[in-house]
């Protein structure tokens, strides 16, 4: 992508509106601007941000046999009248009426509509377990939206749905999503811890929140240092060997992590005080095990063997993808901008043209960028030096490929780590295989 014709609008100002550092930071490096209140456009930067994130849920998802589908945003409310959701959900849920006087919502979350889906086509025991996804976008009147696109009104969520015979099944597909939770959280770079939680308006009896800390957080949190060193990628845990699952649960239940609403001091003192870790947590995703909460006031059951009716076992799981872009530049920044890991980056490096309609800097910058055009932001505007350095640390892609008329003219570039600021001058050559 050439900067000279894209449109990331960077702020050199930071904008007051903004109270924590991704926020700003993301408004600062052109990603998003907000349309209304907690109701943000993502701009190309942050979408290709959003796609990064969405990719590696999905690639994961997909791995632990979650199916993809799309639900639409609007739901009937006599889907959440049947479930009884409709009136204690509240002034959160953003209630529609269309032309013909029928009542719609925007959906805050899809537990209904999915068992209503599940209901239609979901006849025979043989035809479970099942478990189902979408990548859909979510409205919740927040009555105190804030911190950008952390607590927003209208977010991006991942949400799964499983669906088992029984209580153990139900289980297994809990521990399941958690361990493609901890992967995929690994994936994009982040450590985020699991922890045990209340369910509030989703409800039901089990439920994990996955959380990073960041002094920005909105709840104090306490876990075992240990569970920031688990490696889940290389891992040998197969999604599909529920003793392996049973395997992966007891590891993580070995180690304390709670947050305030479940902090219990007496097992708080049991753990070394070097080990302790304790600060503000941001919650990037939830799980919750909830049995028969949805499937049974809906009237969904299957035949079992014999004919039998069994109302099936259900879960919910949730990923704010939205707010994961918040989080881990929360996770990843320094004062000059943010610090993208490599996996969720909109480019992998950005190319600067330090004198655009310098000769030498111009072919150098256009025979590097023709190589890997996908992977690149050129930097080619007709500005200072001292302006694409600054707006090449706030974007903060992972590499900079630094181009100058006295190395230009010699076929030498300089290559820059963001994440470091080490820096190497090395031939055209050497920096390609540096960075690709
Ligand atoms: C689980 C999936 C649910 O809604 N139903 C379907 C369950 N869980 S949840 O915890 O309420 O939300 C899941 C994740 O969505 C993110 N999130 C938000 N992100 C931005 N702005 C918001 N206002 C917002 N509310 C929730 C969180 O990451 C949460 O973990």
């Amino acid at each position: 992508m050439r900067l000279s014709r894209s449109l990331v609008p960077t702020l050199k100002q930071t904008p007051a509106e903004a109270q924590i550092s991704s926020h700003r930071l993301m408004l600062r490096a052109g990603l998003v601007r907000q349309t209304a209140s907690g109701i943000y456009a993502w701009l190309p930067l942050g979408l290709r941000v959003l796609n990064a994130i969405s990719a590696i849920v999905r690639a994961e998802q997909n791995a632990a046999g979650a199916q993809e589908m799309l639900m639409p945003t609007l739901q009937t409310a006599d889907l959440w009248r049947e479930s009884g959701r409709y009136d204690a959900y509240g002034p959160e849920m953003l209630r529609i009426r269309d032309r013909h006087e029928r009542d719609l919502v925007y959906g805050p979350t899809n537990e209904e509509m999915i068992t209503d889906l599940a209901r239609q086509s979901i006849q025979s025991y043989r035809e479970l377990p099942q478990t189902l996804y979408h990548i859909q976008w979510k409205f919740r009147d927040e009555m105190r939206p804030r911190f950008g696109v952390m607590r927003g009104r209208e977010f991006l969520m991942k949400d799964a749905y499983s669906f088992d015979l029984d209580y153990a099944g139900a289980v297994n597909s809990y521990r399941r999503m958690m361990l493609a939770y901890m992967r995929i959280f690994q994936r994009l770079g982040i450590r985020a811890i699991p922890m045990l939680a209340d369910t509030g308006p989703i409800g039901g009896d089990l439920s994990h929140e996955f959380i990073i800390l960041a002094p920005t957080g909105e709840s104090q949190v306490f876990y075992d240092a240990a569970l920031e060193q688990l490696d889940y990628l290389r891992s040998s845990y197969a999604y599909d060997s529920p003793a392996d699952l049973a395997n992966f649960h007891d590891l993580i239940n070995t180690y304390y992590a709670a947050t305030e609403e479940k902090h219990d001091q007496a097992r708080w003192a049991t753990v070394a005080q070097a080990s302790r870790r304790e600060g503000r947590g941001i919650e990037v995703g939830q799980i919750f095990y909830f049995g028969q909460k949805y499937s049974k006031p809906m009237g969904f059951s299957v035949a079992g063997p014999g004919g039998r009716p069994i109302v099936p076992e259900m879960g919910s799981y949730g990923i704010g993808v939205s707010r994961l872009v918040g989080a881990i530049i929360e996770a990843s920044h320094d004062d000059a901008g943010i610090i993208w890991p490599e996996s969720v980056a909109p480019f992998r490096a950005a190319l600067l043209n330090l004198r655009a309609g310098d000769a030498a800097c111009d072919a150098v910058c256009e025979d590097v960028y023709g190589r890997h055009p996908g992977a690149m932001l050129l930097d080619d505007r007709d500005e200072r030096a001292g302006a694409k350095f600054a707006d090449a640390d706030l974007l903060g892609l992972p590499w900079q490929i630094i181009v100058g008329p006295r190395g230009a003219a010699a076929g030498r570039v300089e290559v820059k780590r963001r994440a470091t600021g080490e820096r190497a001058e090395l031939s055209v050559h050497d920096a390609l295989a540096k960075v690709f």
